[in-house]
């Protein structure tokens, strides 16, 4: 009798459900055609990916970087930040720094064959012990970077990325080419030279001169370096030149863009948030999260609402003097854009560069504010990913279907304007689309992976990483908010604003939630992760800041919007 009234009440339940699934058009059918584009946009982006990838093997591999258009090759490490070209090497054949910056797309779409092909052929060919002259900044953002993000990825035993060959290849190569930055930070200052030669270290008569960036953008590939090596040396002197930068600011919390390493006064002391600058707010924000420094989120803090006050109008960002506050220049840089991002609640300046990218098909280098104008040299658009960037971030935060529009119409352009039977070619001039012979490794490394992340987030599930500002996962992992022993940190190198804090803070007050362990599935490997607590509604929908739970990058509680959606909603 129980069993026949239990089978009759499941039956029931059961057609009740196949009901509802017909005749619930609005939010069944709905759902199903919005997840059915999402996956048809995403394969546009792995089409995009492995045109650009595969153009690359065939034609430039094991050198830098393609050249799209005559099909050949560029040995661009030394090149990168080099405007005028100086002191190029002229025996030095590339890096494969491609294919260095490839890996850890490959893993985010997960092609685990061709990571492991990869993984191989660079532990076996690769060498530092190069006589080229490369930029400490972008060495340390696209190579170190990308072989310890990838190193991170080989050794998560959960997503089987190399089947049992791996013996740490990577991280040597990362170590080695550490080894080699160090000279760089033998200044008076501790401020690092922006140019090291790889084989002889820093040149006789090198130039002292370096950028706010180049100094403040090197922490989270060296802290992790630290981290995973044990060894302090990396940690300290990306540290140590921090906040020697961060002492240089002035009254009014600004920096300049650019400076001198050995007497640490400044060059240029007009700043913005863009070329030269950009992501040294990124950093402190970054590596506050990573690795749970109070200091670093002061920093961040007490910089941001200088940003906020003295560069901020409207929805736009201008430039201004360090001193004064008054501003320089009224203009766009592309580099900028990644800054509503940053924010992930920046919807309004979000909205101004989208509306830059519809005017021209893409976005240019930089454009005049108060004229209205693309500047008369800089009109290249060089496949950058800043704005795939924000849309990626701000789309996680708000889950407001706009942004997987934006992502459609910035697909759309680049296969309309860049891509090419080669691989995808840069814009020289976004007035006439005008194409450079040019991709550069950074579509790879960031442009593809935000794109293919916006439509297809499965790889951030159960994990918490942040993107480094070259777009290379790094795990957030409680253990790495320890602090590194003092006895390693070299007595001689004094700390210009050492970490106040004696006792351990709180979890909280550190910004830093507890650990929360996370079982991986069937391997028993467990995951630390800081502080992530999802939403209650795997959709992200609330009626109250209950349905909401704690983000997985900032650590923050998130909140309810007046939409009905769970982000973390900062009023700025
Ligand atoms: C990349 O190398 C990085 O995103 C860097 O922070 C800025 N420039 C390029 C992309 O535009």
């Amino acid at each position: 009798m129980m069993m026949g009234a239990w089978r009759c009440r499941a039956w029931l339940l059961l057609l009740l459900l196949i009901f509802c699934h017909l005749f619930d058009p609005s939010m069944s059918q709905l759902d199903s055609r919005w997840v059915a584009k999402k996956r048809q946009m995403r394969e546009k982006v792995r089409k995009m990916f492995y045109h650009a990838y595969e153009n690359y093997m065939a034609h430039a591999f094991p050198h830098d970087e393609l050249k799209p258009l005559t099909r050949s090759f560029t040995d661009s490490l030394s090149e990168l930040g080099n405007l005028k070209l100086e002191h190029l090497p002229t025996d030095y054949n590339g890096s494969a720094l491609t294919l260095i910056e490839s890996l850890s797309s490959l893993a985010v779409m997960g092609n685990r064959t061709e990571f492991e092909r990869a993984v191989i052929w660079l532990s076996e060919n690769l060498s530092f012990d190069v006589d080229a002259r490369v930029n400490l900044f972008e060495c340390n953002i696209r190579v170190l970077g990308g072989l310890v993000s990838a190193h991170i990825l080989a050794t998560d035993y959960t997503s089987k990325l190399v089947q049992g060959s791996y013996k740490n290849q990577l991280l040597v190569l990362a170590e080695d080419l550490g080894r080699r930055f160090l000279p760089a930070f033998d200044t008076p200052t501790g401020l690092p030279y922006a140019w090291i030669n790889l084989k002889y270290g820093v040149m006789e008569n090198e130039t002292t001169e370096t950028s706010t960036s180049g100094c403040g953008s090197l922490i989270l590939e060296m802290g992790v370096l630290s981290r995973l090596t044990g060894d302090p040396r990396y940690e300290s002197a990306a540290l140590r030149a921090l906040r020697k930068l961060w002492s240089m600011r002035s009254s009014l919390n600004l920096l300049g863009t650019t400076l001198d390493v050995t007497t640490g006064e400044w060059i240029e002391r007009s700043s913005g948030i863009g070329a030269g600058v950009d992501s040294f707010y990124e950093y402190l924000f970054k590596a506050h999260i990573l690795f749970g420094k109070e200091d670093l989120w002061r920093m961040f803090h007490s910089a941001y609402l200088a940003v906020q006050k003295y560069f901020r109008h409207g929805p736009w960002y201008h430039e201004a003097d360090m001193k004064t506050g008054k501003a320089t220049y009224w203009q766009l840089t592309s580099l900028q854009a990644f800054w509503p991002g940053l924010q992930a609640s920046a919807n309004s300046s979000h909205r101004e560069f989208v509306h830059v990218w519809k005017k021209f098909g893409v976005l240019p280098e930089r454009y005049l504010l108060d004229h209205q104008m693309v500047h008369p040299t800089e009109k290249y658009y060089p496949l950058r990913p800043e704005l795939a960037e924000s849309t990626f971030y701000l789309y996680q935060a708000t889950k407001d279907p706009w942004y997987i529009e934006v992502g459609e119409s910035i697909v759309n352009s680049l296969n309309l304007y860049t891509k090419v039977e080669g691989g995808f070619a840069s814009i020289r001039d976004v007035t006439n689309m005008e194409k450079e012979d040019h991709q550069h490794s950074f579509f790879l490394a960031e442009t593809c992976k935000y794109l293919y992340l916006l439509f297809d987030d499965s790889f951030l599930v159960d994990r918490n990483y942040i993107f480094t500002t070259e777009g290379h996962p790094l795990p957030v992992l409680s253990a790495w908010h320890e602090r590194l022993p003092e006895t390693f940190i070299p007595s001689n190198w004094t700390c210009v604003e050492n970490e106040k804090s004696t006792k351990p803070a709180s979890a909280m007050s550190q910004q830093v939630c507890p650990a929360l362990s996370l079982n991986l599935g069937d391997s028993g490997q467990k995951v630390e992760s800081a502080c992530h607590i999802p939403d209650a509604h795997s959709d992200h929908r609330c009626f109250t800041d209950e349905d909401c739970g704690v983000d997985s990058m900032s650590c923050r509680r998130r909140s309810c919007s007046m939409a009905g959606y769970c982000g973390l909603w900062l009023l700025i």
